[in-house]
């Protein structure tokens, strides 16, 4: 595959899924586009001529080879520089016959196009700068986004907001190497353009910014691979019983001995636009167990890893000690302000009333459900629902992709040795390389610096026809 920004051909490709469907879209883009469509589209419209046809709207007609009707079609046209390519596009959306749309697209091979390479529509458009890298990469991301969040994330990213945030960081960074580099050119003269007393301040200020979006890849993380909820308790408390009600399926083994569950269990879920990630794990307790014991450090190994915490404890057998003792459990758990933690006071169909001592927890998030008849599971998911809003509300904007992830960990450790050689007054010419290596990275997330290796890796992976 290349990626030649000079490439002059006429690319085309079938844009929507393969197979038979009602419709099915072939998009042409590149200078040969019109002169490829005018020889295989008559329109309806006697007015019509391909050099004066309007742009972004849609002709209705007929595609001919030579003498011989294939199919009635909508045309539309995008004259460049406006359209997604920044190039002449038309895209002809035929019936969805699977032998129409490999007639079609011979066709148009056979008048001067060739196929399409997986992103390559998207990668012109980046050539043309109608979006940036990072845009595009968020096109691709929205096409493979299945949820609410894993969309918003998509959204954002596509019109901009984190490229501005980069770009104005990096600007900033720019103009100050420029008084750098000044430095060298009159470095005989042993002047100093640069205040460094201004600079350190800027740049404490770009690392608070890298890490506040260094941080938020978390949560951008978690988002993508589903929000981890982690059920936990004590044994033969009901964890796995609530895992099946939550999911509506008998996933996990349920018994009435304690210590059914050793290993660790997970699936996902969309609740109302959400990806969750619910993990049954193995009841919290001492045992001589082997394999137990190795579910149980699974278990903490999971409870580190988890944004919600649903700790589940039985009413029906949580009096006097045992209850004081699992408060305290619990309370042991919540000492951590990263994770949302949510009280499940389970079994109330045992029960005639709530015990008091639950109600004088009310500080504490707490649900009274039934797993085993499926009580108030709705009121779980509810909780969760506006945790996560709470999650995702908080962050103007996330890093969701580990190219940019990265990208921004480097230039924040490039701009750390910039700052603790100027300390210690190494020379200019040092320091301007570790600047021009930050630069080089903050550049790379949108795309002001790429490499043919970097735009393979991102548009490879697309699909053919975006
Ligand atoms: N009455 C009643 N029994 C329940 C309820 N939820 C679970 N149980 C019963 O409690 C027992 C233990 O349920 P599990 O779901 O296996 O409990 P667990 O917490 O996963 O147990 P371990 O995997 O051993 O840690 C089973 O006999 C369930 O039928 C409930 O809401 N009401
Ligand atoms: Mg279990």
């Amino acid at each position: 595959m290349h990626f030649d920004f000079h490439n002059n051909d006429t690319i085309c490709a079938l844009s929507t899924a393969p197979g038979m469907a009602a419709i099915a879209v072939l998009r042409i883009s590149g200078e040969k586009t019109f002169e490829i469509v005018n020889k295989i589209f008559k329109a309806k419209s006697k007015h019509f001529s391909i050099e004066n046809a309007q742009s972004h709207k849609a002709w209705f007609g007929t595609i001919f080879d030579g003498d011989q009707m294939l199919d009635e079609v909508l045309l539309t046209i995008f004259r460049k520089p406006h359209s997604y390519t920044g190039e002449d596009i038309a895209e002809i959306s035929c019936h969805g016959s699977v032998y129409i749309q490999h007639q079609l697209f011979g066709l148009i091979m056979q008048n001067g196009a060739r196929p399409a390479t997986a992103g390559e529509f998207t990668m012109r458009g980046f050539a043309h700068q109608r979006f940036d890298l990072a845009q595009a990469e968020a096109v691709a991301d929205l096409i493979a986004s299945n949820s609410k969040t894993t969309h918003d994330l998509a959204i954002k990213q596509m019109r901009g907001g984190f490229s501005d945030k980069i770009s104005m960081l990096r600007q900033r960074l720019v103009d100050f190497a420029s008084l750098i580099e000044l430095e060298l050119d009159f470095a005989e003269e042993d002047v100093e353009f640069a205040d460094r007393n201004e600079f350190y301040r800027l740049l404490n200020e770009i690392q608070t910014e890298i890490k506040i979006l260094t941080d938020s890849f978390q949560t951008g993380n978690v988002i993508k691979t589903g929000i981890p909820v982690a059920i936990i308790g004590k044994p033969n408390v009901g964890k796995s019983t609530l895992l099946n009600a939550v999911l509506n399926e008998e996933r996990a083994i349920v018994s009435e001995i304690p210590g059914t569950t050793r290993d660790v269990i997970e699936d996902t879920i969309i609740i109302e636009g959400y990806n969750f990630r619910f993990i049954d794990t193995a009841g919290l307790r001492d045992s001589d167990d082997i394999i137990e014991n190795m579910g149980i450090e699974r278990t903490y190994e999971k409870i580190k890893q988890a944004s919600i915490i649903l700790y589940v404890c039985d009413l029906a057998n949580c009096k006097g000690e045992s209850a004081t003792e699992m408060l305290e459990e619990f309370r042991s758990f919540i000492q951590d302000d990263n994770k949302h933690f949510i009280l499940i006071g389970n079994k109330i169909d045992e029960l005639d009333e709530i015990p008091g001592h639950f109600k004088e927890m009310v500080e504490l998030e707490t649900i009274f459900v039934s797993a085993k008849r499926k009580e108030n599971i709705q009121l779980i998911a509810d909780s969760l629902v506006k945790a996560v809003k709470n999650l995702t509300l908080n962050a103007d904007t996330i890093v969701s992709n580990a190219r940019h992830y990265h990208a921004l960990k480097k230039a924040s450790e490039a701009l750390f040795s910039v700052e603790k050689n100027f300390r210690e007054g190494l020379p200019t010419d040092l320091i301007a390389i570790d600047i021009r290596t930050a630069l080089h990275y903050l550049g790379s997330i949108t795309g002001q610096i790429v490499t043919e290796e970097l735009l393979q890796n991102i548009f490879g992976k697309f699909c053919i026809g975006k």
